[in-house]
Order: C-alpha cells, then structure tokens, then sequence
C-alpha cells in the first residue's frame, strides 16, 4: 500500500479521537452548555445558536479534510447501472437552466493561478480528458448513477499554474450558484471538469458547457455552468453553504 505522507493516517489520528472531548464532538452529542463553552457564546438567542452552529460546522469541515484520502476512490459502476432519465436539479425549475453559447464562451481564472488565459471550450477539449460512471448524491434524498466525462481538474489546476498550496478552489456559475472546495478534494483523481454526460456534450441541464464532477461530494458541491474558477485561501463559501449546508459535505 502506498501511503501519502502529507495527510495523517486514521492510526495518526486514533489518539486524537481518544480524546472524550472531540469524540464527544464527533458523536455530535456534545451539550449546549459545553458548545457555550468551546465557542464562548450566549446561546440563549437565536443569532448566537445560529453563530455556534455554523462554527461547529466550520469546525467540522476541518476534522473532515483531515480525514479525507486522495487515495480513496469513489465507486464506480457498470454501464448497465446507469440511472434514466438522469434527474435534474437546481435552485430553478428545469425550463429556466440557462442557455449558454459554447461558441462564444471563456471559462474565466483569477486568484493564484500564473496564467488567467480565459479558455474556450475548443482548449478544454484538446486536453486529456477521463470518463468515470459514479453515484450523484444529492442532500434532497435521492441518488443516481451518470456518466460523465472531461479534463481530470488536477491536470488543469497544474496546466495553468495554480497554486496547489493554496487552501480553496471557487467557482461562479452562469446561474448566479457558487461554491467552492478544498484542494485536496480539487486534486482528487476522480475530480474532473466534465464536458460530456452519456458521451454526449453536457445538455443545458446538466451544466453546459462545463460542471465539475465530484464523486466524493455531495451533489451540491458539483456546481453546473462554470464561468469563473479562482484559487484563494479566503474562504469563499457557496449557494448552500451560506444558507447553513456544511461546506464540506463529503460522502
Ligand atoms: N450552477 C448550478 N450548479 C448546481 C446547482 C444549481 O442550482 N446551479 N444545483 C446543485 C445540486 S443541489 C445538485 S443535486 C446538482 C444536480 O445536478 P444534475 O442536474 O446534473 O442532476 O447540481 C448542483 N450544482
Ligand atoms: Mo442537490
């Protein structure tokens, strides 16, 4: 087996999670009067809840990332698995994804990236691209298995010079839905700029002309309609993320 060694292992960890406090934590039984505690706040109004919740969230995303293995895969299945129709979802009804000219379109870059050349669908391409059938997993309840296809993000990130010390990748969709991701989630082998669902360009719905594929997040975390991608290490939440949805959210 090979090991990375810039992530902790579950048996570096173990010690850690022997710890009452953070397996108390972990659980996600831990009192509201030790939450006051660890966060210091007032928890006898509503705002002060909300503030502690949403900092044992952040909390959270750091003990997942801690967790998270390039090395794990997400499944990946047969041909004959593949849900139909591929449901659809957005923030929108299906009739008003938007329209988007793939003639016309630059994929724009900003933030420590050393080359911010906008790219055109042509350019993504003519890069190497991977094919995987995975399981979409959307927070709503429902699951389904697609295959999509595209540019591996890793070799993009690497392509255009990003910085991959750097903490986020973010993204701004032609809808008005951002998110963002770790980067050991961005470098993940399984994370690709998907161009093609079915072998076909991605249809409106499913994100043309570019989404990024994410077997090992939540559905939500897959934004569609990519215009702009940045790298940064403010924090650039997201769509649902702001709203309370725990910005990690792997599976
Ligand atoms: N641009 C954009 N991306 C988005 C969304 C959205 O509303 N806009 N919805 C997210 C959610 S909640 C889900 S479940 C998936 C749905 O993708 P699908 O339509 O390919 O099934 O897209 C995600 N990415
Ligand atoms: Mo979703």
């Amino acid at each position: 087996m090979t090991r990375r060694t810039e992530r902790p292992s579950l048996e570096d960890i173990r010690p850690e999670l022997a710890d009452p406090q953070r397996r108390l934590f972990l659980r996600g039984t831990l009192s509201l009067g030790a939450l006051s505690l660890l966060t210091g706040c007032d928890l006898m109004d509503g705002d002060s809840v909300d503030n502690a919740l949403m900092a044992m969230s952040r909390w959270n995303d750091r003990v997942q990332a801690w967790l998270f293995s390039r090395a794990r895969l997400a499944p990946t299945y047969p041909a004959s698995a593949i849900t139909k129709p591929f449901p659809f979802n957005a923030f929108y009804r299906q009739s008003q994804a938007p329209v988007i000219d793939g003639a016309t379109y630059r994929l724009e870059l900003s933030g420590r990236i050393a080359d911010k050349t906008p790219w055109t669908v042509e350019g993504l391409r003519g890069l190497p691209q991977e094919s995987q059938i995975t399981r979409h997993v959307c927070v709503e309840g429902w699951s389904a298995i697609g295959q999509w296809s595209g540019v591996p993000f890793a070799t993009f990130l690497k392509r255009v010079g990003a910085d991959t010390r750097a903490r986020y990748v973010g993204f701004r969709c032609a809808d008005g839905y951002y998110s963002s991701i770790d980067m050991p989630t961005a470098l993940h082998p399984q994370t690709i700029m998907a161009l093609d669902y079915g072998g076909s360009p991605l249809p409106p719905k499913y994100g043309y002309p570019m989404k990024l594929r994410i077997p090992t997040k939540l559905g939500f975390k897959n934004p569609k309609h990519i215009a702009a991608i940045f790298v940064t290490n403010d924090y650039p939440g997201g769509y649902w993320e702001d709203k309370g949805y725990n910005w990690f959210s792997g599976i």
